[in-house]
């Protein structure tokens, strides 16, 4: 990864990276960098990923792509790349996609983009999996950021309920709510719901896992766990790199 070898990478004229969106120019980048002639590429969605799809495109390398959300699918068709649907193509070789947070052992959140069952799918599979993120994006404990559980619409309520009971029997006391888009509750691509728990702190997520795919309703949650093989994280010093 450019800028790692000898030392951290260097955000522009040489400086180190210190403000966010910096940050996550430098991790797409350095990630674009791991492609390959030949390989499938997942494509991730958030505005880390959208630095990694325009680092990537700029190489004009042979490779099939399949993305993570419809806008990624847009922008990366916008840019020339050669977009395919999932389950369309060769064995995914490697996805890169952002995170909401970055937790011990590259357990993550994602989701606050809302596309976190496509993206989930893609992960799961790809041969290997990248996210890239922020320095902020780090966290010893997950669960500062709202969990995003995605739900099918009908009869949501009733599930928000049960989604209730599932948390509590994880320790976990608070009332997911609703996302909102516009005033209206927001649509996945795949026309489902998104309730956000603000579960303040995680301490077990492989429990807590396990409880909500359990919930008749639940379509999945924003709980990556031994999915990414690898981190990239922009920091004021470089791309810092996670295993
Ligand atoms: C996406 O990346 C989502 O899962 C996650 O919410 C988002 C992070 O957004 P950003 O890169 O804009 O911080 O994959």
């Amino acid at each position: 990864v450019p800028g790692t070898e000898a030392g951290p990478a260097r955000g522009p004229e040489g400086q180190g990276v210190s403000d966010a969106e910096a940050q996550k120019r430098a991790a797409g980048e350095a990630a674009a960098a791991l492609v390959e002639n030949g390989m499938v590429v997942g494509l991730g969605t958030g505005s880390t990923a959208v630095w990694f799809v325009k680092s990537l495109a700029a190489r004009r390398l042979d490779i099939t792509c399949v993305a993570t959300s419809q806008r990624t699918a847009d922008l990366g068709a916008e840019l020339g790349l050669k977009i395919a649907e999932l389950g369309q193509t060769a064995e995914i070789d490697l996805t890169v996609d952002g995170a909401d947070e970055v937790g011990p052992g590259l357990s993550l959140i994602k989701g606050g983009g809302g596309a976190l069952l496509r993206e989930k799918l893609v992960w799961e599979a790809s041969r290997r999996c990248v996210v890239i993120a922020d320095a902020d994006k780090r966290v010893q404990t997950l669960g500062k950021f709202p969990l995003p559980i995605e739900v099918v619409a009908f009869g949501h309520k009733t599930t928000m309920l049960r989604i209730c009971d599932a948390l509590g029997e994880c320790d976990i006391g608070v009332a997911p709510r609703l996302r909102q888009k516009d005033g209206q509750p927001m649509r996945t691509d795949g026309g489902n719901l998104i309730y956000d728990a603000a579960c303040g702190r995680i301490e077990e997520p492989a429990a807590l896992a396990f409880a909500l795919k359990s919930v008749t309703g639940v379509v999945d949650h924003g709980l990556f766990l031994d999915l990414a093989d690898q981190a990239l994280i922009g920091t004021p010093d470089g791309v810092t790199i996670l295993e």
